[in-house]
């Protein structure tokens, strides 16, 4: 009757793993996917030093013992090469290209009351039908440029770091600009600055950043992983935001203050989110706690930086430690300390203006070859508003969630029946697979529990989806992050309308979350409206 039982928008982490669970339910299902490849977030995030900051063998896929038992992770925190040739290896291992359509963007999906059906399509034209939608398309795949006058003008090279070429680029003897000092930023910068010419940085907010302390993985360390993966997945399970790290129950003044410092030098010392997600446990929601665990980071970034001025600029001021998402550094501070790398602090100086030659602040004018942009996404909801989603009686999706998303559970929204979110809104983010598999074996048992009943048409109740947005609220409530500027927080100033503060995760516990949505579905998903 209709083209697919399923289609899913997105062959990224989440996309590949619905696909394999709805075959199992005998499903006809089509991924449509815009890239030329698997991989999502790893396909198009190829910039220069793009790598995990999860430990790799917490991140790959968890439902398979023989992909466990096979694959080898090279490293504690995977590089984007390897983790996409290992997102490949899935694809091959699993025959899943044959229902992935590649170079397939989907421009619209709308919704028809009369066949309980979508009509989606593709940006070339061509449209299909299906039962049931699914949105795989990631928190974080809207990339934005800035809006800053004369981008268009540049005659040298420039990239956005989220659509970088697959050639690789050389910055040997070129005078390179980052724009930008996220996550993202602070990878591609201390990547770029072992090779470049010289290396220009302009930086709106500094972050805290902390170490990664990434290595290779012995053969020693090998062998425990593979034999331990049972017991590195329960840890997940059970840890705040499904990473290996998870708080310490204490509060950080209940610790004496030696002892407090020995334990942030050794978090500061540790692989990985320790010091963000192992820390004590008010961090990041006691001011005082979250000033003096600020202080100590603080202390490390001038004791890196030689230039105490350059070091100043690198502290941030208007927001405290993990009140925004760490980038995990590897001698990042110690960039500054090249002669050939330059800060340009664009609260003091603003950019004016991009140039043919280069780009001009309201103090000098810098020529370049190559500018990089690393200017983030429009994040959680913007990925939902480059497609034209419509619901029952032509809602549109972007209308409905004008002030601010609202779902049920982060997986369904009222008058969009039979779409499925997967870390859409309101759901946990934290270590993304681990979320991710969760979300997709839900969303299986709830089609699976449509198709045993005869189910053709299933809704959030307006009720449903007021209950879980009022607690995603609440959980919010207190948290330092939800008083920051942050892509959390919804802002970006590149696009229209989103300077606005919301409530755009959820920031309850993981397990917290996963017992929830279990009692729904064991209570046969009672809770929606099923026709
Ligand atoms: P982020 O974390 O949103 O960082 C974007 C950076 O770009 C940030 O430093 C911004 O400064 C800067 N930015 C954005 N627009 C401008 C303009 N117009 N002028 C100057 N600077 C600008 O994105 P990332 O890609 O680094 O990371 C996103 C997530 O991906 C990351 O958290 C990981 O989970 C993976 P601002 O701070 O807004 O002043």
């Amino acid at each position: 009757m209709f083209d697919f039982d399923c289609i899913i928008i997105g062959a990224g982490i989440s996309g590949m793993y619905q696909l394999m669970r709805l075959r199992e339910l005998g499903l006809k299902v089509r991924v449509f996917e815009a890239g030329t490849g698997v991989g999502g977030t790893w396909y198009w995030n190829r910039y220069p030093g793009a790598r995990f900051d999860s430990e790799s063998y917490s991140y790959g896929y968890s439902f398979s013992q023989e992909l466990l038992d096979e694959w080898t992770w090279s490293e504690h925190f995977a590089g984007q090469p390897e983790t996409l040739r290992y997102l490949n290896h899935v694809a091959d291992r699993f025959d899943l290209r044959r229902d992935i359509q590649f170079n397939s963007r989907v421009s619209a999906a709308h919704y028809s009351d009369a066949t309980r059906s979508w009509d989606v399509t593709l940006e070339d034209g061509s449209r299909y039908s299906t039962r049931f939608l699914i949105t795989a398309i990631g928190p974080l795949s809207a990339p934005t440029m800035p809006k800053i006058a004369g981008v268009e003008s540049f005659t040298g090279r420039s990239f956005h770091t989220a659509r970088w070429p697959k050639d690789p680029v050389s910055f040997e003897g070129k005078r390179v600009a980052v724009i930008g000092t996220g996550a993202t930023g602070v990878q591609t910068i201390q990547e770029v600055a072992k090779t470049v010419g010289h290396l220009t940085v302009f930086q709106r907010t500094p972050n805290w950043c902390a170490p990664l302390h990434n290595s290779k993985i012995t053969d020693e360390e090998q062998r425990q992983i593979k034999a331990s993966y049972p017991e590195i997945f329960a840890r997940c399970q059970e840890t705040f935001a499904c990473f290996l790290h998870t708080p310490d129950p204490r509060g950080t003044f209940e610790v004496p203050e030696a002892e407090r410092e020995a334990f942030w030098e050794k978090l500061y010392g540790e692989r990985g989110f320790g010091i963000w997600q192992g820390n004590f446990r008010d961090i990041l929601l006691d001011r005082k706690a979250n000033k003096a665990l600020s202080d100590f980071v603080a202390k490390k970034i001038r004791q890196r930086v030689t230039d105490q001025a350059v070091a100043e600029k690198l502290i941030p001021r208007n927001h405290g430690f993990g009140t925004r998402r760490v980038p995990l550094e590897t001698r990042y501070y110690e960039v500054y300390n090249q002669p050939n790398v330059r800060l340009v602090d664009i609260k003091e100086t603003p950019i004016e203006r991009i140039t043919a030659g280069g780009i001009k602040t309201n103090d000098a004018e810098y020529a370049f070859d190559i500018i990089i942009y690393a200017t983030g996404f429009d994040a959680i909801t913007g990925s939902f508003d480059r497609i034209d989603i419509r619901g029952a009686g032509g809602l549109r999706l972007k209308d409905k969630w004008k002030a601010g998303p609202q779902t049920y559970l982060g997986v369904l929204v009222e008058d969009f029946p039979n779409m499925m979110m997967l870390i859409g809104p309101h759901t946990a983010l934290g270590n993304i697979p681990r979320s991710i598999e969760y979300n997709v074996d839900w969303v299986t048992r709830l089609i699976a529990h449509a198709q045993r009943n005869g189910v053709t048409r299933l809704e959030a109740t307006a009720a449903g989806v007021k209950s879980w947005t009022d607690h995603v609220k609440s959980l919010g409530e207190g948290l330092l992050s939800n008083e920051v500027d942050s892509w959390m927080t919804g802002i970006n100033r590149n696009v229209d309308g989103k300077s606005e503060r919301i409530v755009a995760r959820y920031s309850g516990s993981a397990p917290a979350y996963r017992e929830r949505c279990d009692r729904v579905a064991a209570d046969g998903f009672k809770e929606l409206s099923l026709k």
